[in-house]
């Protein structure tokens, strides 16, 4: 089904929540005539929102990929989750599109998640389209928003379109390039805009310019090149008015997609090939580059890969070489995707996103041919909970079902805690890991209990410290016997093992290891054989318990690194076992001894509130531990406020801020960097941690 590349159009709707962006992409599948019925979202009909939660919580949480043919063209759209929290579906869906129309809503304006969207786009390096929704709605202030939206994303936005009358007496649309005799109730003058909307089109050509305000006007073939080539340049980002409700605005918003929503080749994309970088042609014949931007489990299909494919073509059932995988990967059937149905197809093109069932091999982000794409960068998660299965045996279970979950959601972390037998599953907010409980529940019919959201501390030292623990037991047949003698000393975060264990630092260095996740490393200067070789690993073992399961809260262990410099043995009693035991023991009675400390993650807040707010919420972060860091003015009354604060002091915040702003404040946050934590807040750490293990 390879589509000519010039009449691809990939785009990826996002924006807000509640924006109206799936009944959107709903209403343009029913005009284009791609479905039929009367989908909604309200009713639990969407055709983007099919999945049971979505349909429960009247929210996109997946995104969701459809496509339809309008003029000639071929639209594949990815509808995503307005939600700020489920950003994760929104970057993947952004890597596979080509343009980004940001919804947003008329009446609430710009929000939290128009800018987040806005800058992925933009990074990205996609073309953007804003699209106004809901303008059937009452107490619009359009001339206002559309002041707001230029001045915060600038003067490239041009209003191509504006809508006539307000509310219920919303009439239509009419064109600001080419405006009808009658504008009766414009909210905007068109004549009034045309000129600047023009003028933004031509920058992106200085010879038309030129002919231009010498009084020629550019011809309409012209015009349709330089809005691709303005959006590419991103010097225009046009402005549609719509309403789903009223009807109003779509087909005009299809023709302005069609005119300037970027063709798979106006994008620039770079690739590695044994590193290095080549730019990618949008051409069938040229060798394959494509990429898994998203993953799909469910119950009947099972597993879906959506892969964009960017250069070369894909047949069904080839072998693809891949990197790092040296045998290939047989790909099996190709699938073009309609939301929640699928249909075989041939092959794939540059430009084309297709899906691939039941290929365990594929994941996110992995690079298909022999050229490798740049890797996705997903927020890292913060929100630790640790779950059990409810019912006794369900363990495997479990672990099955959240292993999915993670394929799905690059947004998800699992780890197994060793020591406490948990799961601790890592996401986005409390809300991001309710719906994956639910999701847990439903289809995979686990049910779980889980604890109270985790903080992922960590421990670490302050302070050099040595010493040494015996093992010993002889209670009848065969004893057992090992000692080990450490020194213990803080690793500094980000330096390199070699510039740490010199020669000059230690003398007797015979070997050493690095893990580099806990920043935690092992050297080994025993001399004389005071401990005999083949007990090192049993004595590595012993350390890495203690470095996994923590020593003074249960949390693991960072920035140490050990010297193990000295031991005994038993010619008859040692073995494994022994060591391993007095490894993990001396580790932890020297740990206790070099000034244990806490660390904790600090996160990032870009919070946007009333200007009248500003006050409240510095005195209230203060509170909190928190440091504003910057301020800047956001449009329409609002202000902008970075922040860093302790993550635990902002587990809740959303109803914090909500409550201060009467709901009118929003922000993200992002991880920034583990710093100590005080000491008052570290006893009470301590002790919690006490008073759980004494309960358990
Ligand atoms: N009045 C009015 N309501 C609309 C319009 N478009 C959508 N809605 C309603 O707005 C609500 C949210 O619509 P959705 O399409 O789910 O919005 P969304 O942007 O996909 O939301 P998320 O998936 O949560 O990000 C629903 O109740 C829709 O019926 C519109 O043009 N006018
Ligand atoms: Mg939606």
């Amino acid at each position: 089904m390879t589509h000519n590349v010039q009449d691809i159009r990939n785009i990826a709707v996002c924006g807000h929540g509640s924006s109206g962006k799936s009944t959107l992409v709903d209403q343009l599948l029913v005009k284009t005539g791609a479905v039929s019925g009367q989908p909604s979202v309200d009713n639990g009909t969407s055709i983007c929102d099919f999945d049971e939660e979505e349909k429960h919580h009247k929210h996109s949480i997946e995104s969701s990929v459809v496509h339809f043919d309008h003029g000639g063209k071929r639209f594949n759209l990815i509808d995503t989750p307005g939600y700020p929290d489920l950003i994760g579906q929104t970057i993947g869906a952004l890597r596979a599109a080509d343009t980004a129309l940001i919804t947003i809503d008329a009446h609430a304006g710009i929000k939290v998640n128009t800018r987040r969207t806005w800058k992925e786009a933009g990074d990205a390096g996609l073309g953007r389209i804003l699209g106004i929704t809901k303008l059937d709605a009452d107490q619009i202030d359009f001339p206002q928003l559309i002041d707001s939206i230029r001045e915060v994303f600038g003067n490239s936005c041009a209003l191509f379109n504006v809508p006539l009358g307000q509310g219920h007496d919303l009439k239509g649309v009419v064109s600001t390039l080419d405006p009808p005799q009658d504008v009766a109730g414009a909210l905007v003058d068109p004549a009034s805009v045309s000129e600047s909307v023009l003028e933004s089109i031509i920058e992106a050509d200085e010879k038309v310019m030129e002919k231009y305000f010498e009084g020629e006007m550019p011809s309409q073939e012209e015009l349709d090149r330089l809005c691709v080539e303005a959006v590419r340049q991103r010097t225009l980002t046009p402005i549609v008015c719509i309403s789903t409700k009223a009807d109003v605005g779509i087909d005009e918003l299809l023709g302005v997609l069609a005119q300037c929503a970027l063709p798979p080749n106006a994008v620039t994309r770079t690739a590695t090939k044994d590193g290095d970088t080549v730019t990618l042609k949008a051409d069938p014949a040229a060798p394959l580059a494509a990429q898994v931007f998203k993953t799909r489990i469910d119950p009947f299909v099972q597993r879906l890969s959506f892969i964009r494919v960017f250069s070369g073509t894909i047949k069904k059932d080839d072998t693809l070489s891949c990197p790092g995988h040296r045998k290939g990967i047989k790909i099996g059937p190709l699938l073009s995707v309609q939301a929640d149905k699928t249909a075989n197809i041939d092959e794939a093109g540059p430009g084309d996103i297709v899906a691939v069932a039941k290929n365990e091999e594929l994941h996110t982000g992995m690079s298909l041919g022999e050229l490798e794409l740049p890797p996705l960068k997903f927020p890292m998660p913060m929100v630790g909970l640790a779950v059990t299965p409810k019912a006794r045996g369900d363990e495997t279970k479990l672990s099955g079902a959240l292993h999915k979950i993670t394929e799905e959601d690059s947004t998800v972390h699992l780890q197994h805690d060793a020591e406490t037998k948990e799961m601790v599953l890592t996401g986005m907010s409390e809300l991001h890991l309710s719906l994956l409980r639910e999701r847990l529940k439903r289809r995979d019919k686990v049910e779980v209990d889980a604890k109270e959201p985790k903080i992922p501390y960590r421990e670490t030292i302050q302070a050099d410290a040595e010493g040494s623990y015996r093992h010993k037991k002889q209670s009848g047949g065969s004893g057992q016997f090992g000692e080990v003698h450490i020194r213990m000393y803080p690793l500094p975060e980000g330096s390199k093992p070699e510039d740490f264990a010199t020669k000059e630092r230690f003398p007797h260095l015979k070997a050493q290891h690095f893990h580099e996740k806990n920043n935690f490393l092992w050297v080994d200067t025993v001399v004389g054989g005071t401990i005999p070789g083949n007990f090192m690993p049993a004595i590595e073992k012993g350390f890495l318990e203690k470095v996994a399961g923590g020593v003074v809260a249960g949390y693991p262990v960072q920035n140490v690194c050990v010297e193990v410099h000295f031991g005994k043995d038993h010619p008859v009693d040692s073995n494994e076992t022994a060591f391993r035991i007095a490894g993990r023991q001396a580790f932890a009675k020297v740990f206790k001894e070099a000034r244990p400390s806490l660390l904790e993650p600090v996160v990032k807040l870009a919070i946007t509130v009333p200007v009248g707010n500003v006050g409240d919420v510095s005195s209230d972060l203060s509170g909190r531990r928190g440091q504003m860091v910057g301020m800047d003015s956001a449009g329409g009354g609002m202000t902008t406020i970075e922040a860093v604060a302790p993550l635990a002091e902002v587990m809740t915040y959303a109803r914090t801020l909500s409550s201060m702003t009467g709901g009118q404040g929003s922000y993200t946050m992002e991880f920034s960097h583990y710093d100590v934590v005080p000491g008052n807040v570290q006893q009470q750490i301590i002790a919690q941690a006490k008073i759980k293990e004494e309960e358990e």
